[in-house]
């Protein structure tokens, strides 16, 4: 039942900063099967043993990485929010992944089946992987890098990103991954700030079908740079490519020479283990920076978890992007620690054809796929036909990241992928918490659409009002953390001050995560959407999540972005963006049908004031659509930064697809 809001609608409130309004009521759950939950890897009984004993959870999590020194401090916590955790203890990330599954007598086993566009294939097992990892350290060794040292890799996905982070890991040397197609002022920005030594690149990569030039972004950043000293680039496309002697070096030459035996050294579980820039609205971006112990142990714990990961049985499939913190914890150094045999695919959805991403599961018999609510709703658009030709029948998990997921997307995803049986696991973490925190557990929970639902075992989430105040279920707030965890960002690269303010001084002692959140009846968390995004109309919060996933349950619509825009009388008006299904067309009549859905579906207060029907939206390059970019067009105003747009030019179509008047 939608919840009624006319009582208050036009009194002319004073704008309220109070709690976002709970509009969305849904009532489908779904138990996990029972075979999964016979044998499921974490039972009910992780929520009480953590809660039981929050830090001797933890370090028993450690246990399941190879330490070279044992920690015996879990977590120390004396000078917060700069927390240590298991200080005391050394390790090699690198090893960790690699080495110990080989030496365990699994060297044998496939970790990587890479899937290149073209059609090109590998398999390269745990065995082959060591070598790998360990030529590259040996070569990032002779080029000059060593432990502490700041290593940028711009790289297609391709096998090569993963050894090229794992070889830094190897010998205590910090990645920073930026996007393979990011412009070169983002890289150059990026090198800059960590001050990088070497740059890991290729001469391109393939995507949508082509080949994809990278090195010429690089060659124009580290042009401006000073810091680094070489460039090591990785042959893909065998593209003709600019060469500086000296500087560049190919990568298949230097690792060609080098041992394939490399010890790995023990280094404290505090080692920076990698920078990730996220980029925010505005000023420069952040560089997070994760180590080493507390990072891995919450990245394997979580996999293993949330995903029933069964390494010697399951095929894993992540489909991000390592340049997305989603590729770093859940295609590298998750999957890799617990021993997983995993997929990777270098290309696009929808290249040579739509089924393409089916195809795969088919040939590789994928049993755990991990994908984003913006692909699943391209999935929506293109139909259910395409899906149907593939057989998914070896699917038997499916996760959701990146967005919140609409509950009609979940409820498709259910059916046409996970054949109304795999239970979908939406997981809600950030860059700056490193791993999964809020996520139900396959075996465990029972699951309802578009809901993370609770904190994972040793993670403490709650929903507060702007007082800091703990809502009670049923009422709506942000989104905080209230107790430290393994995996949490240590700070911003080179500025604490800005950790401090970003995270820390919203709310006292309480980590802020700057998304809107909501309790329903049972204290299931839902996510809202970024409290930056949060409309304001008639004295009302409104989620943006909720009237676009209202606007998605209509037939008619794919994809849905809505913004709050300036009104004269409502303090801001809602306005829809929206993709149309297949055979939808344009018309007057249509907008009116999708506004009053909305109002049917959440309430008057929810209804968009304008729907504008648009081929594309701006996203991120892991999904995210940019409202930000959206408000300034109906607005009226130029349009902000669109740098991190993974492609530019949709919002050339949306401004020139809009009537230019209200
Ligand atoms: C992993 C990742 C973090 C932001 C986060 C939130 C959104 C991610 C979500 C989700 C709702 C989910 N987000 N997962 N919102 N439900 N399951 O995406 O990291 O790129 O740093 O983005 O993404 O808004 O605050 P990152």
């Amino acid at each position: 039942m939608p919840r009624d809001t006319t009582d208050t609608l036009g009194l002319g409130e004073v704008v309220s900063n109070e709690s976002l309004a709970n509009l969305l009521r849904e009532e489908r759950k779904f138990a996990p099967p029972a075979a999964l939950a016979a044998n499921a890897n974490v039972t009910a009984e992780a929520y009480e043993q953590a809660e039981a004993d929050r830090l001797g959870f933890w370090a028993e999590q450690a246990r399941r990485l190879a330490w070279a020194t044992e920690p015996t401090e879990t977590l120390d916590w004396s000078n917060p929010p700069f927390a240590k955790w298991f200080a005391d203890g050394k390790l090699n990330v690198a090893y960790n992944c690699v080495d110990r599954h080989v030496e365990a007598g699994n060297g044998d086993r496939v970790a990587i089946h890479f899937e290149g566009e073209p059609g090109d294939s590998r398999a390269i097992t745990y065995a082959e992987l060591k070598e790998e990892v360990s030529r590259a350290a040996n070569a990032l060794t002779e080029l000059g890098v060593g432990k502490g040292d700041r290593v940028a890799v711009y790289l297609p996905m391709i096998p090569e990103a993963a050894v090229a982070m794992l070889a830094c890991a190897r010998i205590g040397a910090t990645h920073s991954v930026v996007f393979g197609g990011f412009s070169a002022d983002a890289i150059a920005t990026r090198i800059q700030d960590a001050d990088a030594k070497v740059v890991i690149t290729a001469d391109g990569g393939y995507r949508r079908g082509k080949p994809s030039a990278l090195k010429p972004a690089v060659d124009d950043a580290v042009s401006r740079i000073e810091s680094v000293e070489h460039v090591l680039v990785v042959r893909r496309t065998g593209q003709d490519t600019a060469w500086t002697e000296g500087r560049d070096v190919w990568w298949h030459e230097i690792t060609a020479r080098q041992s394939a035996e490399h010890t790995p050294e023990a280094f404290e579980a505090e080692q920076p283990l990698f920078i990730l820039y996220t980029s925010g609205t505005t000023g420069k971006p952040k560089g997070i920076l994760h180590t080493s112990g507390g990072y891995l142990t919450q990245a394997a714990y979580t996999h293993h978890a949330v995903f029933d990961l069964k390494p010697e049985t399951d095929v894993y499939w992540c489909t991000a992007d390592v340049g997305w913190v989603t590729g770093h914890s859940y295609i590298v150094y998750g999957p890799l620690a617990n021993g997983a045999t995993q997929v990777m695919y270098e290309g696009t959805p929808d290249t040579p054809h739509q089924g393409r991403f089916w195809e795969i599961v088919q040939k590789y018999g994928v049993t755990i796929l991990y994908t984003a609510p913006t692909a699943i709703r391209t999935f929506m658009k293109w139909g259910d036909d395409i899906p149907a030709k593939f057989d998914l029948s070896s699917l038997r998990v499916l996760g959701s990241v990146g967005e919140p997921i609409n509950p009609e997307a979940w409820m498709w995803y259910r059916k046409n992928i996970g054949a109304d049986k795999c239970p979908i696991v939406d997981t809600w973490w950030q860059t700056e918490t490193g791993a999964m925190m809020i996520s139900p557990l396959p075996g465990v929970t029972e699951t309802k659409p578009g809901s993370a639902q609770r904190a994972l075992p040793g993670i403490a989430a709650t929903v507060v009002d702007d007082e800091a105040n703990e809502v009670p279920d049923g009422g709506g707030g942000y989104l905080v953390l209230t107790e430290p965890w393994p995996s949490m960002l240590r700070t911003i690269w080179g500025d604490d001050q800005r950790f401090l303010d970003t995270y820390w001084s919203r709310f006292e002692g309480k980590y802020f995560a700057g998304d809107g959140a909501k309790k329903d009846e049972d204290g299931d968390i839902w996510l809202l959407g970024r409290v930056d995004d949060v409309m304001l109309v008639s004295g009302h919060n409104i989620s943006t999540t909720e009237v676009e996933s209202a606007l998605v349950s209509h037939p008619s619509v794919a994809e849905a972005a809505v913004v709050g825009a300036n009104d004269e009388t409502t303090g801001q008006a809602i306005v829809a963006f929206v993709i149309l299904r297949g055979t939808a067309t344009t018309s007057d009549e249509l907008a009116a049908e999708l506004r009053n859905h909305v109002g049917t579906t959440l309430g008057p207060i929810a209804k968009p004031k304008r729907v504008l029907p648009v081929a594309e939206l701006p996203k991120t390059r892991s999904g995210k659509i940019m409202r930000r970019l959206l408000r300034d067009v109906a607005e009226n105003r130029e349009l902000g930064d669109v740098t991190t747009l993974t492609d530019s030019s949709v919002m050339d179509l949306i401004t020139t697809q809009l009537p230019s008047s209200s």
